[in-house]
C-alpha cells in the first residue's frame, strides 16, 4: 500500500458505462452521485433566481406564483434529487468496499431503485412547463394550500409534485432494505458490529430509520394525492377532514429525514479526521453506538416543526424535552471528532477542509437547533428567515460539505487518479466563505421578523439580503473550479496507487478502481478500524 503511480488504470471502465444499465453496485454509486449532482445544480440555478429576487425589496425578476414554484421545486430538488441520492450514491459505492463483500444484497432492486430516480427528476422539472407551473405549496405541500387546484386542470404541478414524492419514496424503500441486508448478511468473516467503521453504523442506522418512517409519508403523499384528485377529503377542513393530521404524517418521516440526512455525513467526517490527523477516532465504539441513538430518538422528536400548530401544551413540553436529548448523542460525536484533530499532526488536504469546515458549521446549526426546540422561542421565529438559516447550516454546511469532502478522499479509489490539490481548495474556500456569506444574515432578519417564502419585503432588511445573495452568486461559481477538477482529473489526473492517503480502511486494500466483485479473497478481519496509533502498518493484518 504506497504512493507508487502505477503505469495504467487496470480496471477503469469507460465514460459511456455509467449511461447504461449496470448492476454493479460501484457503477450504481457512481451513476448516483453524477445523477445527483445535475439535479444540485438545478436547483441551485433555482436558488440563484430566488436570491436574485430578494436582491431589492420589490418584485422585479419574477412574479408572485412563478416565485411559490421556485422555492418549493428547489427545496424538493436539493432533498430529494441531491442530497439523499448523492448520500444514496456514496454508500452504494463504498459500503460493500468497506465490509468486504462482492456487490450489495439485491443488485437488481439496487439498479431499479436508481432508474426511478430520473423519473423523479422529469415529473419535477417538467411541472415548470405544465400550463399550471409548478407545485406552489412549498416542499412539505401542507394543505390545505396544497389540495386547493384553482385551475380545475387534473394534471397540475401539484399532481406531478405528489407523483415524484411517492415514486422517490419507492426508490428509497428498496434502497433502504437492500442496504441494511447487505449489512446484516454479508459482512466479512471476523467483522463483528463494534469492528465496523463508524460510516457504515450511519449508514445502518439511517436506513432502518428510513424503513421505519417512510412509509408515514408515502401514505400521507398518497391520502393527499386523492384529496387534490378524486375528491376525498382526508385532510380537508371545510369537509370533515383534519390538515393537521397531515402534518403529523409529513414530520414523522421528515424530521427522521433530517437524520437519513445528516448521520452519513457525520460517518463521513468519522471516517476522513483519523485518517488527516494520523490518531485513531476518539472513543470509537461511543460513537458508533450514537449512531444509532441518535436514530432511535430522532423518532420522537417531530412535534417540534408543529409548536405553532394548535399544539396542546403538554405537547409541546414533552417534544421540547425529547429534541433537546438528541443533543447527547450528537454532542458526543462533535466531542469525539475535536478530540481525534486535537494536537493530532493534521494534513489539511481538501478532504479535512471540507470536514473541519463542515464540523464547524455544524456547530452552529446545532446551537440555533437548540434554540428552536425551545418552543417559547420558537413560538416566535417559525415561519421566519431564522429557520431556514438554522437548516442550510445543516443541508448545505454539514451535509453537502460532508458530500464535497468524501467525493474528493474517494476521487483515488473511483479513478485511480489523484484530484488537483490546489483547485480543490480554491474550491473550499470559495465554498466555506459563499456559505456563511449566503446563510449567516438569514439568522438576524430572522429574528427581526423577516418571513420566509415571501418574494418582497421591508425595506429595512434590504442589507442582510444583498450580502446573502452576493454570498449566494459566489457559490453559484464556487461549483465551477470542483466541475473542471473533477473532470480533468478523471481523465488526466496524477496516477496514484491503491492506497494514497496511507488509510487504514478495508477499501483502500483493493486495486484502484476495484475490480468487478471486488475482493479476490474475501478478507478476514481481526482488528477494530482507526488503529493509527499502532506502530505497523494495520492493512496487512487484514489477512486475505
Ligand atoms: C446552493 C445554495 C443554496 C441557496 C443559495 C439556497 C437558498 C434558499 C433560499 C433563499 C430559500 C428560501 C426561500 C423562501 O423561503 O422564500 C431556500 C429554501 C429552501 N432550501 Fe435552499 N439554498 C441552497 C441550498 C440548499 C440545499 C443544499 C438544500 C438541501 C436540502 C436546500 C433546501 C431548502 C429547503 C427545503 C427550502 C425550503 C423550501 C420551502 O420553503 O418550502 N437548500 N433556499
Ligand atoms: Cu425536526
Amino acid at each position: 500500500m504506497t504512493n507508487q503511480p502505477t503505469a495504467s488504470v487496470p480496471f477503469q471502465r469507460p465514460w459511456h458505462d455509467y449511461l447504461k444499465f449496470s448492476t454493479d453496485h460501484k457503477v450504481i454509486g457512481i451513476q448516483y452521485l453524477l445523477m445527483s449532482f445535475c439535479f444540485f445544480l438545478v436547483a441551485g440555478l433555482l436558488a440563484m433566481i430566488i436570491r436574485a429576487e430578494l436582491l431589492t425589496p420589490q418584485l422585479d425578476v419574477v412574479d408572485r406564483s412563478l416565485y411559490n414554484g421556485l422555492f418549493t421545486l428547489h427545496g424538493t430538488i436539493m432533498i430529494f434529487l441531491w442530497i439523499f441520492p448523492a448520500n444514496v450514491g456514496l454508500a452504494n459505492y463504498l459500503i460493500p468496499l468497506m465490509i468486504g463483500a462482492k456487490d450489495v444484497a439485491f443488485p437488481v432492486l439496487n439498479a431499479i431503485a436508481f432508474w426511478l430516480m430520473p423519473v423523479v427528476g422529469v415529473l419535477l422539472i417538467g411541472s415548470f412547463f405544465l400550463p399550471t407551473g409548478a407545485a406552489q405549496a412549498g416542499w412539505w405541500s401542507y394543505p390545505p394550500v396544497s389540495i386547493q387546484n384553482p385551475s380545475g386542470n387534473f394534471i397540475n404541478g401539484e399532481f406531478l409534485w405528489l407523483l415524484a414524492v411517492a415514486t422517490s419514496g419507492v426508490s428509497s424503500i428498496m434502497g433502504g432494505v437492500n442496504f441494511v441486508t447487505t449489512v446484516w448478511k454479508l459482512r466479512a468473516p471476523g467483522l463483528t458490529l463494534l469492528k465496523m467503521p463508524v460510516y457504515v453504523w450511519t449508514i445502518l442506522s439511517a436506513q432502518i430509520l428510513q424503513l421505519f418512517c417512510l412509509p408515514a409519508l408515502t401514505g400521507g403523499a398518497v391520502m393527499l394525492l386523492f384529496d387534490l384528485s378524486f375528491g376525498t377529503t382526508f385532510f380537508d377542513p371545510f369537509n370533515q377532514g383534519n390538515p393537521i393530521i397531515y402534518q403529523h404524517l409529513f414530520w414523522f418521516y421528515s424530521h427522521p429525514a433530517v437524520y437519513v440526512m445528516a448521520l452519513p455525513a457525520f460517518g463521513v467526517f468519522s471516517e476522513i479526521l483519523p485518517v488527516f490527523a494520523r490518531k485513531p477516532l476518539f472513543g470509537y465504539k461511543t460513537v458508533a453506538i450514537s449512531s444509532f441513538l441518535i436514530a432511535i430518538q430522532g423518532t420522537f422528536v417531530w412535534v417540534h416543526h408543529m409548536f405553532t400548530s394548535a399544539t396542546p401544551n403538554w405537547m409541546r413540553m414533552f417534544f421540547m424535552a425529547s429534541t433537546m436529548l438528541i443533543a447527547v448523542p450528537t454532542g458526543i460525536k462533535v466531542l469525539a471528532w475535536t478530540a481525534t484533530v486535537w494536537r493530532g499532526s493534521l494534513r489539511l488536504k481538501t478532504p479535512m477542509l471540507f470536514c473541519l469546515g463542515g464540523i464547524l458549521m455544524f456547530l452552529f446549526a446545532g446551537i440555533t437547533g437548540i434554540m428552536l426546540a425551545s418552543a417559547p422561542f420558537d413560538l416566535h421565529v417559525n415561519n421566519t428567515y431564522f429557520v431556514v438559516g438554522h437548516f442550510h447550516y445543516v443541508v448545505f454546511g454539514t451535509v453537502t460539505m460532508a458530500i464535497y469532502g468524501a467525493i474528493y478522499f474517494w476521487f483515488p479509489k473511483m479513478t485511480g487518479r489523484m484530484y488537483n490539490e490546489a483547485w480543490g481548495k480554491l474550491h473550499f474556500a470559495l465554498t466555506f466563505i459563499g456559505a456563511n456569506l449566503n446563510f449567516f444574515p438569514m439568522h438576524p432578519i430572522g429574528l427581526q421578523g423577516m418571513l420566509r417564502r415571501i418574494s418582497s419585503y421591508d425595506p429595512e432588511y434590504t442589507a442582510w439580503n444583498v450580502v446573502a445573495s452576493l454570498g449566494a452568486f459566489l457559490l453559484g461559481m464556487s461549483t465551477l473550479p470542483f466541475i473542471a477538477n473533477m473532470v480533468a482529473s478523471a481523465f488526466q489526473g496524477r496516477r496514484v496507487g491503491n492506497n494514497p492517503w496511507n488509510s487504514l480502511g478495508l477499501e483502500w486494500t483493493t486495486p484502484s478502481p476495484p475490480p468487478e466483485e471486488n475482493f479476490e479473497v474475501i478478507p478476514t478481519i481481526t482488528v477494530e478500524p482507526y488503529g493509527y496509533d499502532r506502530p505497523v502498518d494495520l492493512t496487512t493484518e487484514v489477512t486475505t
